[in-house]
């Protein structure tokens, strides 16, 4: 805890810091790179909601070694025996303290991947984000509500109707940012003279898998669907197709889209777009099949996945659907796998330190960066994404260029 606390207070002071070097350079709040905002409030998440989940480690550990009992009630039965403390301490405070952190936890992983689309879409349409400052708010909104729905895991537990109904309220409320954030990336796409690079396949992938990972999380948040989906596959297909094929369809945009940076070489786009299809259609081979078998009732926890039990025996046969998705998934990794590693080596060198023609500040560093990234200090002139602007000699304006565009007032392409 000690060692939590102490971070975070660095962590903090290093944030103020940089904030503070970062505004004498030009960089306003609003001229942050998506992906930078995404990365702050996943930052506060982090620090907010992982110390709960440590502390509570150490009090459970404490009940299992040195005979407390925070969260072992009276009566305990353990082995046939009884539990050998003195009781009266709550179960369900443990599961409270996970899920402070469980839900959270949720956000620090897809919140990242939000920025990133964000930054491939504008790439790669060569426009600005449609409502830049209403994707930021969203997140912000996202941030806050994100620490006050985590007992919608725990409607079952008949923890009372006025606590289901506040965290009814903040669920539903957290789905109004989220649509948002969705509908924004998607409409950003409007009008775009479109590159289909591999990292904004990935980034176009996100989109419909955020959408299924977000919308089927709806009916969970509210206590009566609740009842009838809890622990069932459907949860497990939700909360996946947030985790994996969103999560992970992010992931490899923000890899495929900064390898070059980091490496000096460009990836294969062949061998990309093979991974791409690959993934993105065995991802759905194994997860939508479970929303399904959870309409049907099979439960999350059945050790034989419903083979002996009646109702299930009509989704039964998805078992080997998702199975044989999950290996071929497993096999169209290779050519990421060999593609990575053969380009880190092999690939073709990038011909300037912006193989990408962006638009954001990382692309001015030398490739790969060196210590202390930046060769010289770097000024901030515009807003992140200044795409064909009307005039500009080039269909980009980078942040650390002086060179102004022909319109009058163009300081946040944004709005
Ligand atoms: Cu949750």
């Amino acid at each position: 805890m000690v060692f939590n606390i102490t971070g975070s207070l660095l962590g903090s002071i290093n944030l103020i810091a940089t904030i503070f070097q970062l505004r004498t350079a030009g960089l306003e709040w609003m001229r942050l790179p998506v992906f930078v905002w995404s990365e702050l409030v996943t930052g506060f998440l982090l620090l907010l909601s992982f110390p709960p989940l440590e502390s509570a480690a150490i009090l459970q550990l404490m009940d299992r070694l040195f005979g407390t009992s925070f969260f072992s009630p009276d009566g305990l039965i353990v082995g046939g025996r009884h539990w050998p403390v003195s009781g009266g301490g709550s179960a369900l405070l443990w599961q409270h303290l996970f899920w402070f952190l469980g839900h959270p936890e949720v956000y620090i992983l897809i919140l990242p991947t939000m920025g990133i689309v964000g930054e491939v879409i504008a790439n790669n349409t060569r426009k600005p984000l449609w409502n830049y400052k209403w994707l930021v708010y969203s997140m912000l909104a996202i941030g806050v509500l994100g620490m006050l729905v985590w007992a919608h895991h725990m409607y079952m537990t008949g923890m009372g109707q006025g606590v289901t109904i506040f965290f009814q309220f903040f669920t539903t409320a957290i789905s109004v940012p989220s649509i948002l954030i969705g509908t924004i990336l998607l409409w950003s796409l409007w009008g775009g003279s479109i590159r289909f690079s591999t990292p904004m396949l990935f980034a176009l992938g996100w989109l419909p898998m955020f959408g299924m990972g977000g919308l089927t999380g709806i009916p969970m948040g509210w206590a009566t669907a609740d009842l009838v989906l809890h622990d069932t596959y459907y949860v497990i297909g939700h909360f996946h197709y947030m985790m994996a094929p969103a999560g992970i369809m992010g992931l490899f945009a923000g890899l495929y889209y900064w390898f070059p940076k980091a490496t000096g070489r460009m990836m294969n786009e062949f061998w990309g777009k093979v991974h791409f299809w690959m993934t993105i259609l065995f991802f759905n081979g194994i997860f939508f099949p479970m929303l399904i078998q959870g309409f049907a009732g099979v439960h999350r926890r059945w050790y034989d996945g419903g083979a002996g039990w009646q109702m299930a025996q009509h989704v039964l046969w998805l078992n080997h659907v998702m199975s044989i998705s999950a290996w071929i998934l497993a096999v169209g990794q290779i050519p990421f796998i060999v593609n990575f590693f053969w380009s880190i080596w092999r690939g073709r060198r990038v011909a300037s330190d912006n193989p990408w023609q962006a638009t954001t500040l990382e692309w001015a560093t030398p490739t790969p960066p060196g210590h202390g990234n930046f060769l010289h200090p770097v000024k901030v002139f515009r807003g992140p994404y200044e795409y064909s602007v009307a005039g500009a000699a080039r269909d980009y304006l980078p942040q650390w260029e002086r060179e102004e565009s022909k319109l009058p007032d163009r300081k946040t392409a944004s709005i």
